[in-house]
């Protein structure tokens, strides 16, 4: 494939923009080579600027669970956008999108409407410390939450101790109060409430983690966390950025009979637009500001233009049948990879939940960080730049989620398919 046009662009990006692009991942530092610049998206197909096509299965990193450029959303975008971009005041859209949000998800009676998903869980561990008057969080090796500063930061020198700063300017005064906990790991959670657990605001996890590539919670293990957390008065935030609306029409907390205090989202909600939003217990909720003292603010939230893409996204995945489809092209495509890496002699482990899902490049079982880290990432590097060449477009790292569309067909599988054979087979010869 030729990439000339990608490449001047990037070179040019680079003088201007931080590494050249405006969130890290999008950099392919995780599978090497310069990252590709696209001019347009249409159902299940990217264009890049040198006319490349690919099927997407990244999908905006899940916001665009109904494919490009989806006509409904396109048009209440611009029929929102002639009626005015934004109003910093109250319209009847954030109205209708709260009480959809909350009718379709029993656990948030009260939702509060932000610009981003950092934003969403930032809000909600204060949200969480100002109602329960504690400072410490919990959160889980491999989770990624956004780039806010209680979430930067990796595991102390035991994995349970005292978190240090993950990334340089965040304060390890601020960092020690983030304790750390492997997935999957009830053992760690009881150790550490047990000696801390009065301290503790909340635990906040991603239910089904898409931030380590996928992984998939044990049996019981959501509903045990619950269990603890409620015994100890910690309150659950669950992090369904990326499964809210995906997994199921409700979310995690839906597939897994889950209750959490919080529920953070994002991505499906704005239907590709900026748009996040938090919510959870109304005696929680309502002590957020102006109703109460802990103040969270912004000026774009709840965005007329956002909210009206989030509303046109969220009413079409209503139809009937949406998430029966999904598992079906989802199934497809899991089983698929498996056999043709099979058929290569190429060992890969594929973790799938719905329409989330990662091809694994090791024999092993993958169910948190530390087994995920055997996965050999040059190979995923490798497999990437193959698929990338064959005209298919997966997330440009080994601790990504692949996403699939309802815009993905049976043609689009068997292009994909098609490619994953000759990659894993290119692999089998050259490893
Ligand atoms: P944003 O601030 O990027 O909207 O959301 C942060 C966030 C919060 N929670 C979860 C579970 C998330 O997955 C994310 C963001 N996900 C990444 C993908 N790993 C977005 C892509 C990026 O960082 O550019």
């Amino acid at each position: 494939m030729n990439h000339a046009h990608s490449q001047s662009l990037f070179a040019r990006a680079q003088a201007r923009i931080p590494g050249g692009v405006n969130s890290p991942v999008r950099a392919f530092r995780g599978v090497g080579g310069d990252p590709v610049f696209f001019r347009e998206g249409s159902g299940a197909w990217l264009t890049d600027v040198d006319g490349n096509r690919y099927v997407d299965l990244v999908g905006s990193w899940g916001p665009l669970i109904l494919g490009h450029a989806y006509p409904p959303i396109v048009e209440a975008i611009i029929d929102a956008a002639r009626r005015g971009s934004s109003f910093g005041a109250p319209h009847a859209g954030e109205v209708e999108f709260a009480e959809f949000i909350c009718g379709t998800m029993p656990a948030v009676e009260m939702v509060r409407l932000v610009s981003s998903g950092t934003e969403a869980t930032v809000a909600a561990i204060r949200v969480a410390r100002g109602f329960t008057g504690r400072e410490h969080i919990l959160k889980f090796e491999g989770c990624f939450h956004g780039a806010g500063d209680p979430f930067l930061v990796k595991a102390g020198s035991g994995v349970e101790t005292l978190g240090l700063p993950d990334s340089p300017g965040v304060p390890a005064a601020l960092a020690k109060l983030t304790l750390t906990a492997p997935y999957n790991d009830l053992a760690a959670v009881e150790r550490i409430f047990a000696e801390k657990g009065q301290d503790i605001a909340c635990a906040i996890i991603e239910p089904v983690v898409g931030n380590m590539g996928v992984l998939v919670p044990k049996p019981g293990y959501l509903q045990g966390l619950q269990a603890l957390c409620q015994k100890h008065g910690v309150l659950l935030v669950l992090d369904e950025v990326m499964t809210g609306f995906r997994l199921a029409r409700g979310g995690a907390q839906e597939v897994y009979g889950l209750k959490p205090d919080l529920t953070t989202m994002a991505k499906v909600i704005g239907g590709g637009m900026p748009l996040g939003a938090y919510g959870g217990r109304a005696d929680i909720m309502r002590k957020v500001a102006p109703a109460g003292p802990v103040y969270q603010s912004g000026t774009l939230s709840g965005n007329p233009v956002a909210v009206a893409a989030g509303l046109a996204c969220l009413k079409a995945l209503a139809a009937p049948g949406t998430y029966a489809r999904l598992e079906q092209v989802s199934r497809m495509l899991e089983e698929g990879f498996i056999a043709e890496a099979k058929a290569a002699g190429v060992p890969v482990t594929v973790n799938r939940v719905g329409s989330m899902l990662t091809v694994f490049f090791t024999a092993e079982p993958v169910f948190d960080y530390t087994s995920a880290k055997t996965s050999d990432t040059g190979r995923f590097g490798r497999f990437f730049h193959a698929m990338l060449d064959a005209g298919v477009y997966l997330p440009p790292s080994q601790y990504e989620a692949a996403f699939v569309s309802l815009a993905i067909g049976e043609a689009e599988v068997a292009h994909v398919l098609g490619a994953a054979r000759k990659a894993f087979r290119s692999l089998g010869q050259t490893g």
